[in-house]
């Protein structure tokens, strides 16, 4: 079997937590390569369900190795939190079961504040973001001006390091009008946290490189979704990290050749937390139901989330720049009992029709979609096990999808529950 990355193909919470459980009891390794604990990701396993932000899933498993890499924005605090609950569903977390790449960049307090005050304050600037500092924090890395995990290991090394940063913030923060912070405060947070998350570190890029090398598999677990992608998404309603699959790769020190198969999860219709575009959005009782049966609430921060009809013109795009082999589609019993359901196949902008969502902002805002209406199928798709417990009708929903999005549809997952999946091919 080749590696996999998993990736969302929508705009997150496609449900890639339980495809990512399903396929990690087939892998060695389970590695995140983007974001932070901006992620939320629920496991359900047997009676037990786990919410994770941060960790990868793989971490619940006996025997499988959870990855942290240099891709990813690491809040330490928020590490440690989330070990500590963990540990007390009974899961055991130690160097066994999970390291941490020592180039990844670490999230402050300083970064959480800025991403707050951005949405909450300063006029023009909101975005709908979790505020747990990822933007910031990846502004910091770029900017090369970043805290990374291994400088806690030098504590004596730190005062320079602060002293770059907080020449950047203080400057901001003075022009917000908020008070400057002090190099000892942001060596004590650093100093104070070092301790429990050093033990996790390591050359990720090296141990990834052997265990492929030695025929381990890697599972690439991805957060957000495609349309999330600071390059390919609806910008600036975006994420701060790349979300296609193209980072498997550069957020974990691996060539593109590490990755193998590339698996897109997308919801058999559409949702997305926070601002911006969205074309199938729907205001009325469709919407409102489908978000009411999906339990369309954000594991991270509860917000509700916004729903509409499945947009094949959107998932067409994100299965070629994520280079999507095929599809997990996820929640079709969400769409039980509807009497028509709809997809999008085209946008109208302004009379000429589209096969894409164009990249302007202002187009994103004006396209109507073209819609395609299907009959709903009576009985229910919920928990079916075998593509012959589907009703002739879902098939057909299905099967029009992979068309639309040139893509097969390689599994179907039709309960939170681990074996209620279908594998199509
Ligand atoms: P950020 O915090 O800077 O990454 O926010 C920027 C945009 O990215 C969106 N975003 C997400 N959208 C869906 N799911 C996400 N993760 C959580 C989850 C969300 C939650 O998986 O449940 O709990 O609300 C996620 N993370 C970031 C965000 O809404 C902004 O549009
Ligand atoms: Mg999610």
């Amino acid at each position: 079997m080749a590696n996999v990355v998993v990736v969302g193909a929508q705009w997150g919470d496609e449900g890639k937590g339980k495809i990512v459980d399903w396929l990690s009891e087939q892998a060695d390794i389970v590695v995140r390569f983007q974001g932070g604990h901006n992620a939320g990701h629920t496991l359900v396993v047997g009676s037990n369900v786990y919410k994770l932000s941060l960790l990868p899933s793989g971490v619940v498993r006996p025997n499988t190795l959870g990855v942290i890499g240099n891709g990813v924005v690491l809040d330490p605090y928020a590490l440690v939190s989330e070990i500590e609950r963990i540990t007390g569903q009974g899961v055991e977390v130690s160097r066994k079961n999970l390291r941490v790449a020592d180039n990844a960049t670490l999230i402050l307090s300083l970064h959480r504040e800025l991403d707050a005050l951005r949405e909450d304050g300063a006029p023009g600037t909101k975005i709908g973001t979790t505020k747990r500092g990822i933007g910031p924090a990846y502004e910091d890395k770029v900017g090369r001006r970043a805290i990374r995990l291994m400088d806690l290991s030098e504590p004596d090394n730190l005062g320079p390091k602060i002293e770059r940063l907080l020449a950047h913030h203080n400057a901001l923060r003075r022009g917000f009008g908020l008070p400057e912070i002090a190099e000892k405060t942001i060596y004590d947070e650093l100093t104070g946290i070092a301790d429990k998350v050093l033990p996790y570190q390591d050359t990720v890029w090296r141990l990834l490189d052997e265990a492929r090398r030695a025929g381990k598999r890697i599972l690439f677990e991805g957060a957000q979704g495609a349309l999330l992608d600071v390059d390919h998404g609806t910008y600036p309603f975006v994420t701060s990290s790349n979300t296609v699959a193209g980072q498997a790769a550069t957020g974990s020190g691996l060539g593109p050749g590490a990755v193998g198969y590339v698996l897109g999860i997308a919801k058999a219709y559409t949702t997305r937390v926070g601002e911006g575009p969205f074309p199938t959005e729907l205001f009325d009782e469709d919407g409102r139901l489908i978000g009411e049966r999906g339990h369309e609430f954000g594991t991270v921060t509860g917000r509700q989330r916004r729903c509409g009809w499945f947009d094949a013109c959107l998932v067409r795009q994100t299965v070629r720049t994520s280079g999507i082999d095929g599809i997990a589609l996820t929640k079709l019993d969400v769409l039980d009992g509807f009497k028509e359901i709809r997809i999008c196949t085209a946008y109208d902008l302004d009379g000429t029709r589209l096969d894409h969502l164009p990249a302007s902002q202002g187009a994103q805002q004006r396209v109507v979609p073209v819609y395609e209406t299907f009959q709903g199928w009576e009985g229910t798709t919920a928990g079916a096990r075998s593509w012959s417990e589907l009703p002739a009708q879902a098939i057909k929903y299905v099967r029009r999808i992979e068309e639309l999005i040139g893509a097969p549809v390689a599994l179907l997952s039709t309960s939170p529950e681990r074996d209620d999946t279908i594998l199509m091919h």
